[in-house]
């Protein structure tokens, strides 16, 4: 169906003018539409829900509304006190009073939600001011969450997060003839698979402090990368989260190690020039100090004791989950060649090494706390 057809089964003013492709996301298709009347304009967002990621598109609307509904309510009040417009995403239903649009011709799933205006998501870091304001962004959205029942929300994304099963899909993978292939052709990716199994026991950490009890589950955002994070035009301060789709049950160190990891590698996720990888301590720095400043309030100490480790578990997962992707012929994230998915993977082990040598300064700037 055109795009300009299925946008109707919407409930947005106006008239159509246009529908483009945006964003450089590495799971749903999303697209900017503009309607118009005699006054003025409205612009959303309309997205399709990947369902070979997300198996349950329902499931994602419904965790998506409840958190919306809950944050939209403290935010509306939050506005009387507040120094800033803190903003989320709202969801806007269908003609029918419904959350996404089921294509009848092709099984696909859309959903239409507000566009946060007159904000900008920085591809990468713009300095030490900007990590702040990120810091400031997920710690303001955890608070925002933090009295949701996290057992109301369904799980997204099954085994998301959960590194020792993303090692056993990797091991998996080995045993298949064509990501032999891909192994033994390719000096590099032997490298990193060897990296991989220098770290099998660290994989376990969050998993095993879970299991002890240690720390618990809570509403995560569960994709706090960069690009998901606006920055007010005007202010230059932290305005919305954006991409909800992974929204549910998870620990907040998944959220705070895989912000890190993104925001403190100013070369970014594609860099192909291995060297100008490297974890910026400034940065680093800069992101703890907004972090904290919403953070103090629920961060327990035993959250506080897997700080570190969440950083270096989730850069090593996401290089892990990109090797196993690339070994299996690029399956899961969204690329433009063959071996993109092999430099994700290298870009983020590096980042690993940067981060495991940095180890005794990053525990002191927490340690700070
Ligand atoms: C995927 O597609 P996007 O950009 O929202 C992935 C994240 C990764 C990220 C890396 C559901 O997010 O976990 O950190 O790519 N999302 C899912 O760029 O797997
Ligand atoms: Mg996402």
């Amino acid at each position: 169906m055109e795009l300009s057809v299925l946008i109707h089964n919407f409930d947005i003013p106006g008239q159509l003018v246009t529908v483009i492709p945006i964003g450089g996301g590495n799971i749903n298709d999303t697209f900017l539409a503009i309607f118009r009347n005699a006054f003025s304009e409205t612009q959303v967002i309309l997205q399709r829900i990947n369902d070979k990621v997300f198996p349950k598109p329902e499931v994602i609307m419904a965790n998506m509304h409840l958190i919306t509904r809950h944050a939209h309510q403290k935010l509306a009040k939050e506005i009387e006190t507040s120094d800033r417009v803190w903003q989320l995403p709202k969801i806007i239903p269908t003609r029918d009073g419904k959350d996404f649009y089921r294509c009848e011709d092709d099984g696909s799933y859309w959903r239409v939600i507000t566009k946060i205006a007159s904000a900008t998501a920085f591809p990468t870091t713009q300095g030490p001011e900007h990590a702040a304001e990120c810091g400031a962004v997920l710690a303001h959205f955890h608070w925002l969450v933090s009295d949701i029942d996290p057992t109301l929300l369904a799980n997204p994304l099954p085994g998301f997060h959960i590194t020792p099963g993303y090692m056993e899909l990797y091991d998996k993978t080995l045993g298949d003839k064509s990501a032999q292939a891909r192994l033994t052709t390719s000096v590099e990716a032997r490298r990193l698979a060897k990296m991989i199994d220098e770290r099998r026991d660290f994989a376990s950490t969050l998993a095993r402090a879970i299991a002890n009890g240690e720390i618990q589950n809570r509403v995560m955002h569960g994709d706090p990368k960069i690009t998901n994070i606006m920055i007010d035009d005007y202010t230059g301060k932290g305005t919305a989260i954006i991409d909800l789709d992974t929204v549910g049950p998870g620990l907040v160190h998944y959220d705070f190690g895989d912000a890190i990891r993104s925001i403190c590698n100013p070369a970014g996720e594609e860099e192909m020039n291995l060297n100008k990888v490297v974890f910026d301590m400034d940065l680093f720095e800069a992101f703890v100090r907004g972090y904290l400043h919403y953070g103090k309030a629920f961060l327990t100490e035993a959250d506080r004791e897997y700080l570190f480790d969440s950083v270096r578990l989730i850069t090593f997962e996401l290089g892990l989950r990109f090797f196993q992707d690339y070994l299996a012929g690029s399956v899961y994230f969204k690329t433009k060649s063959p071996t993109q998915n092999l430099n994700r993977a290298r870009v983020q082990f590096r980042l690993c090494e940067s981060i495991e040598s940095r180890e005794r300064m990053i525990r002191a700037a927490l340690g700070k706390w």
